[in-house]
């Protein structure tokens, strides 16, 4: 096959990978729907993919990754930047030339008899300032119709790119899918990244946690910019305006949820409506007009399956009705259809089970579908998606919010006094870990700004750089800091919070504290709001004004050993910002007063 450019650093790179690798031959991915028809039927010939009822989910497929390859793996994620100092104490470091040597020797031949396939891909609308080009090698036509959905595809990226060297490369080698030598490694320095021995989305997919958070991480450091894991959502208000919200969860803690929320009935009535700009990632930059402006680097949504429902969150479902990929779910083999853990009541009786074994529906120790059984969606079969999606300039930002799973501790929401006590709030996020990564579930661990698996260098600079961020915004246009918790739990429990569509009356709120609206309790951890404030209309009976005192409350004994978490947490940085050891004496002070 020919190739699909002329430029000379895109040739003599993807010259040297097939001299490494050894592929029987390479495909360009051109990104026409001839060349991804044949390349969906390739795969079901080799039962790499199953092809779903037409009738009921046209053009969605079904594929199981190996029972041991099931999520990212952060042990086996390296930073390989030129100093274990500047990967910093949070990330795993491997010195580069070391690294390469180890990456290359698994990926030696490991094409052999297989086809490389080259995908030239933009993060972000073809041709906008905020928008960044990768090449990805894979030896899976998986991983091809994945970023053929996830991301924008094909020649006209090519021509975008001319030829430039700003580009960043990606080896992905499925070699034998052996754990013991599964490695995710980002050459932040070298825009380079190497995945081998995983089939998995967030470890082979690599336009997304690989470049455009470990990697554009690091790009948006030295150009003046922010990559961030945050949902972006528009707000409308019943008067027409809308709000753009960014907003920072860890992994599995609710941002698809979030970003395509329907609002509660009174809420719909009187004109509230949310538009989903992006469910995962977000670029950050200062526009013309001082104010802050975000793009979602993505096209298509990689989302959770458990728990997506008609109740929970209609948009998704709706947008996995066509031209999806679902992976690790259960198959329906009475319809050819699937099904997942919180789809439905009625758990299909004569089934597949994500490991591929048969499955009667009934086993309550065997589950139909994988916790981290994902959904890959094209963004535009979202019913809710944002007029400006494809806005080459993003949209204002007026809130960040930061979020995660704890069940005591955090209120309900609560808002930073200023975009560095905001820094230090997002700094100090801690959450229930997911079964988004490989490891145990529901363990408190600190996870700044939900970027704890995801910052690709030390996380004391990537703090000095929201700092510095926001020293060259006008404090009037910058946007306003909050943090919210859908995740408290009673001494039962039970979630305090109906979370979901109900937590517009949380977003209500933070919009109008944007626009001066609305008052507020000034405590120890910021502005909380005055319980009346909170619109409960229609919930009484899930939510008493006790219990949303409860969520409202901030409880100075637990915020004392949280301080005590949090200073052993800083103490790991030998270049923690000032700014936050100010900002954690201040919230001491407070607590103590
Ligand atoms: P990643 O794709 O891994 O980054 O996850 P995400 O942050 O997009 O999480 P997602 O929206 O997929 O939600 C993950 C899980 O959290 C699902 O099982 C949801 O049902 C649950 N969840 C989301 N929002 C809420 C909420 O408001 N309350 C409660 N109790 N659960 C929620
Ligand atoms: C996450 O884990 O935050 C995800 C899924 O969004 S993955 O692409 O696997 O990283
Ligand atoms: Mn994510």
């Amino acid at each position: 096959m020919e190739n699909m450019t002329f430029n000379k650093s895109v040739l003599s790179w993807i010259n040297e990978k097939i001299d490494l690798v050894k592929p029987e031959k390479v495909v360009w991915i051109d990104g026409s729907e001839e060349q991804i028809e044949a390349l969906r039927a390739e795969a079901c010939s080799t039962g790499e993919m199953i092809k779903l009822n037409q009738e009921i989910l046209p053009d969605c497929y079904l594929h199981r990754t190996a029972v041991n390859d099931v999520a990212r793996v952060e042990g086996r994620t390296f930073i390989c930047a030129p100093t274990k100092e500047e990967a910093g104490p949070t990330n795993n470091w491997m010195d580069p030339a070391e690294a390469y040597e180890m990456l290359y020797a698994i990926a030696k031949d490991s094409y052999k008899g297989r086809t490389m396939y080259v995908i030239p891909y933009s993060m972000g609308p073809v041709g906008s300032k905020f928008s960044k080009i990768g090449i990805e090698l894979t030896d899976s036509i998986y991983v091809v119709l994945n970023m053929v959905i996830m991301t924008r595809v094909g020649t006209d990226v090519l021509k975008a790119l001319g030829d430039s060297e700003d580009w960043v490369r990606g080896l992905h080698c499925k070699c034998d899918i052996d754990e013991e030598k599964r490695y995710i490694c980002q050459f932040p320095q070298d825009n380079t990244i190497i995945s081998v021995n995983s089939g998995y989305g967030g470890n082979v997919l690599l336009g997304k946690k690989c470049f455009a958070l470990r990697i554009a991480s690091y790009q948006g450091k030295n150009e003046g910019w922010q990559a961030e894991h945050m949902l972006i959502l528009g707000l409308q208000k019943p008067n027409g305006e809308i709000k753009y919200i960014c907003a920072a969860f860890p992994s599995a803690c609710g941002k698809t949820n979030l970003a395509m929320l329907i609002p509660p009935e009174g809420y719909y009535k009187n004109g509230y409506r949310v538009w989903c700009v992006g469910d995962d990632i977000s670029w950050i930059r200062k526009g013309e007009d001082g104010r802050l402006y975000a793009i979602n680097p993505e096209n298509g949504f990689f989302g959770v399956a458990p728990g997506t429902n008609e109740k929970s969150n209609p948009n998704a479902l709706a947008s996995t009705r066509k031209g999806t990929i679902f992976t690790n779910v259960a198959h329906n083999l009475d319809n050819n259809t699937v099904w997942w853990e919180g789809l439905d009541k009625n758990p299909p009786a004569n089934a597949i089970e994500w490991k591929g074994n048969p499955w009667n529906g009934q086993e309550s120790e065997e589950k139909g579908a994988h916790p981290n059984s994902r959904f890959t969606a094209p963004a535009k079969n979202c019913p809710c998606i944002s007029s400006e999606f494809e806005n080459p300039n993003g949209v204002p930002v007026s809130a960040i919010v930061f979020g995660g799973r704890r069940a005591k501790l955090a209120p309900l929401v609560y808002q930073s006094r200023s975009w560095n006590h905001g820094v230090f709030v997002g700094s100090i996020m801690a959450s229930e870990t997911t079964a988004a990564a490989a490891g145990a579930v529901g363990v408190v661990r600190r996870d700044p700004m939900a970027m704890l698996p995801f910052c690709g260098y030390n996380m004391a600079d990537y703090w000095q750089h929201w700092i510095n961020i926001g020293e060259g915004l006008d404090p009037e246009k910058a946007p306003k800091i909050f943090n919210v918790n859908w995740f408290r739990k009673d001494d039962e429990g039970n979630f305090m919070w109906p979370g979901f569509g109900d937590n517009l009356r949380v977003l209500d709120w933070i919009i109008d504290r944007c626009e001066g609206k609305v008052d507020a309790d000034e405590t120890a951890i910021g502005y909380v709001p005055k319980a009346e404030d909170i619109n409960l209309e229609g919930i009484e009976d899930e939510v008493s004004d006790a219990q949303l005192k409860e969520l409202l409350s901030v409880d100075t004994a637990l915020w004392k050993d949280e301080v005590a978490g949090i200073e052993e947490f800083y103490a790991k940085f030998d270049r923690l910002p000032a700014t936050l050891k100010g900002e954690l004496e201040t919230l001491k002070k407070n607590i103590n007063k």
